[in-house]
């Protein structure tokens, strides 16, 4: 028998893939569809990490039991390559931001293929591509056109330190997420999108996919549906103090307040505008003390929303003398405060007080001294109020000051006004510049280069300018998965034809970091491009999952700047990319955080060698014992199900009893062998293809179909084994009979609850007592 030699192996059959194509996706196939996805990753300078790995594996074994069980099926790959790391790489090397790009992507692409990912790489798409932003640059010009992309003046979170306008989402505890730099306000012109329109149907037809519950929950959170009343306020100037000032304009004589608590509003005893309220931007409401309320405001202006609003934080306000309001219900005259613990972005930016029934508000009214009305009369629902819903999500700031992002298709012209770039002209492309550094004032350095900037109107012909602003890194993959589709379309997106064949995304995998934003902007420009009728489905992903960080050895999270980070590549070297696999998938739970373990690793690459080794015991004639062909239909049936659930480490266990079980016959028919390697394709497909060719198959083991489970063989013969822990009973584990004693060690050791007792700690004895009870008894510590 030839030594178990990886390297050797995948890469013969790597090369054998490519030559024959088998993981090509066809658009015009009989078959039914399967569209897989995971989500694409940021090239960056790094390569790819062992936290890739995990979903990309995982997604890669869904897509090849599917292609088993006579699916065509895609699972594309590309770049989302636009972003900072990249611009600031360009800015401190000063190479081209685009050949950055190149060089990383090479190395992904390299990484990608040592790993053995089933991608049909026909359809490799980069966002960076002209090709490809020229369609994100159309969908843009398709928001203008609706009205759903306009320009703002807007206070805009600003990092000095990267130069840059920043999204709420990218600022985390009051810094920039990624330098870290204390986040300021500054106003500017901003171009935006008007997601708030579609918030409604973001969050109603949640309803309608398959997605895990956290995931909806974090959308809803996200979108943050609120129902209420809004009711008005009539204000109340004291008279003799302003007879000699303009009468103030209809609309500033009402505060109108956003409330989820319409019948507390006998309670109410003042009202709280928000520094940002409208009632400040023009001064024609006379204020007794402007001087001290302005410079209230200033101060409001300095702080974040945390530091606002966070239950910790002591309330501040100031109260606004010589106005009063009149409680519609009460028909008292209250006070009206400024207190910044009311944001002017949310609700109408003005509340009605109910110290006696909201903490925030009684806080406030015992450091003021404000009327606390504890008893009083609850009113209807919809007496006073006007009954609304308001959404917490705010319309998406999608301009940035950057170079390396694409270009926003329009023309500023000084008769003509915003003026779109006509579609023919498409896409506007990035000029190469000399510095990628932002301009001292803010402005891209796009601003800078004058031959680019200087175009005639198209409309008028006069001289005009184009917009030097670039798109968010969250447009290119708001829209990618219809590029796949049809990846060399030149007249559209996608073509009618491939869009109406792949129709929806039937599984899609992602990070969790990626189930607010990514999720709810790609959902958004889908239902965009749905009421446009380009697209068949509202919603873009019929399923959507998550997968769990890895972490480093210890815990922490991998990080360059901690030394921690483990090198794929140096594993798929050392041990093989079937071993680098399959320990990702016997980590721990998919959807949990795990910790890397530089000894775990060990295990998978032992099970890899005991079933190269039991090629020694295949005879084409061997008659398999009853036993042996039960056991492999509890198998396949554990399998199948295990990979539906994503739950692949035990998925892995299972796959390592048989093995045990197989050690131990004399010899195992080709057929038995055959199947059970079939089992394992999905998760190490290179050994698995190699020993199915050594025993006598023609056919590649990728082009198998999924082995049948024989129901009626499946007697209940499992038995229930209860787990202690130093005699306490922790967990129990339901295995088949017989299975004998390392491998229930082993699989009790991978549950998460009991790996909480034993963990790392020392293992004195274990005691076993066949196909009832395992205990493990610990050093005492
Ligand atoms: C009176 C009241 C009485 C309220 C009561 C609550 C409890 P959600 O559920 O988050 O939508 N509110 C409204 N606009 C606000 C703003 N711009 N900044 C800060 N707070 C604001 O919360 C809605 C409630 O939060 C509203 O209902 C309002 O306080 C407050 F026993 O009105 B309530
Ligand atoms: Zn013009």
């Amino acid at each position: 028998m030839k030594r178990y030699d990886h390297t050797r192996i995948e890469k013969k059959v790597q090369k054998q893939w490519v030559e024959d194509e088998i993981y090509k996706a066809s658009n015009t196939s009989k078959k039914p569809k399967y569209y897989a996805l995971m989500e694409f990753p940021y090239p960056s300078g790094d390569g790819l990490h062992v936290g890739h790995v995990r979903g990309f594996t995982a997604m890669d074994i869904i897509a090849r039991k599917r292609r088993a069980e006579g699916y065509n099926v895609m699972y594309p790959i590309g770049w989302d390559a636009f972003g900072l790391p990249t611009e600031n790489y360009a800015i401190k090397t000063g190479l081209q931001p685009s050949l950055i790009t190149k060089r990383n992507t090479d190395n992904y692409r390299k990484q990608f293929q040592s790993l053995g990912m089933s991608f049909d790489w026909s359809r490799e798409i980069n966002t960076t591509d002209p090709k490809y932003y020229h369609w994100t640059q159309w969908i843009f010009l398709q928001f203008l056109k609706h009205d759903l992309a306009y320009k703002a003046r807007m206070p805009i979170n600003w990092c000095p330190k990267d130069k840059t306008g920043l999204a709420n989402e990218e600022v985390v505890d009051g810094k920039c997420e990624r330098c870290g730099t204390p986040v300021e306000k500054k106003e500017k012109e901003q171009w935006m999108l008007a997601i708030t329109k579609y918030a409604d149907r973001l969050d109603k037809d949640l309803d309608e996919v398959n997605f895990l519950d956290k995931i909806k929950l974090q959308q809803r959170n996200w979108i943050g549906r609120s129902q209420g009343a809004e009711i008005s306020f009539q204000l109340k100037v004291n008279s003799f103090e302003i007879e000699n000032t303009p009468k103030i304009a209809s609309n500033e004589t009402i505060i109108t307040v956003f409330t989820t608590r319409p019948d507390t509003i006998f309670g109410a005893t003042y009202l709280v505008v928000s520094p940002e309220h409208q009632l400040f931007k023009n001064k024609s409401l006379k204020i007794l003390n402007n001087d001290e309320v302005d410079a209230y405001i200033l101060q409001a202006s300095k702080k974040d929303e945390h530091e606002r609003t966070d239950d910790g934080k002591e309330k501040t306000g100031v109260e606004l003398k010589g106005v009063t309001a009149i409680n519609p219900a009460t028909h008292e005259e209250i006070p009206v405060w400024v207190a910044d613990y009311v944001l002017g972005g949310y609700g109408t930016g003005a509340i009605m007080a109910v110290p006696a029934d909201d903490a925030r508000d009684e806080e406030f009214a015992l450091k003021y001294n404000l009327p606390i009305v504890r008893t009083y009369t609850k009113a209807g629902m919809t007496d006073f109020g006007r009954p609304v819903t308001r959404f917490k999500l705010r319309d998406w700031v999608f301009s940035r000051q950057r170079y390396w992002g694409e270009p926003i298709p329009v023309i500023h012209c000084t008769t003509c006004g915003i003026v779109p770039v006509p579609e023919k002209d498409l896409p506007v492309l990035l000029p190469k510049v000399k510095k990628y550094e932002p301009t001292d004032n803010g402005e891209s350095p796009l601003a800078d280069i004058k031959s680019w900037v200087n175009v005639k109107c198209p409309t008028c012909k006069a001289p005009a300018k184009r917009e030097t602003d670039t798109m968010p890194n969250w447009a290119g993959s708001s829209w990618y998965f219809l590029r796949y589709m049809d990846t060399k379309n030149t007249k559209a997106f996608a073509g009618e034809k491939a869009i109406k064949y792949w129709n929806q995304i039937d599984w899609y995998n992602g990070g969790m970091e990626h189930t607010t934003l990514h999720l709810l902007y790609s959902r958004f420009w889908h239902k965009f491009l749905f009421d446009l009728k380009l697209v068949p489905t509202s919603e873009p992903y019929q399923k959507r999952t998550s997968h769990g960080l890895i972490l480093a050895d210890g815990g922490e999270k991998m990080s360059k700047s901690k030394g921690n980070v483990v090198n794929p590549d140096e594993i798929v070297t050392r041990m093989g990319a079937d071993t680098l696999r399959l320990y990702e998938m016997f980590i721990g739970p998919f959807d949990q955080a795990v910790a890397w373990s530089q000894n775990g690793i060990v295990g998978p690459r032992r099970f890899i060698e005991r079933l190269w080794k039991l090629q020694e015991k295949v005879k084409p004639k061997s008659a398999d014992s009853k036993q042996t062909i039960t056991l492999l239909h509890v198998t396949i049936k554990k399998i199948q199900d295990d990979i539906e659930a994503m739950s692949f480490n035990t998925a892995v266990s299972t796959l390592m009893i048989y093995v045990n079980e197989m050690e131990k016959l004399e010899s195992v028919s080709k057929e038995t062998f055959g199947i059970f390697l079939r089992l394992c394709a999905p998760f190490i497909p290179h050994v698995t293809e190699e020993l199915y060719t050594m025993i006598g198959n023609k056919k590649s083991i990728h082009s198998e179909s999924w082995p049948i489970c024989n129901e009626t063989l499946l007697v209940a013969d499992t038995v229930k084994i209860v787990i202690q822990v130093n005699g306490k009973t922790r967990s129990t584990i339901e295995l088949s009979r017989d299975t004998d004693d390392i491998a229930v060690r082993d699989a009790v050791l991978m549950l998460p609850e009991i790996n909480k007792w034993v963990g790392n700690n020392e293992i004195v004895k274990i005691v076993y007592v066949p196909n009832r009870l395992i205990n493990f008894v610990m050093k005492h510590s």
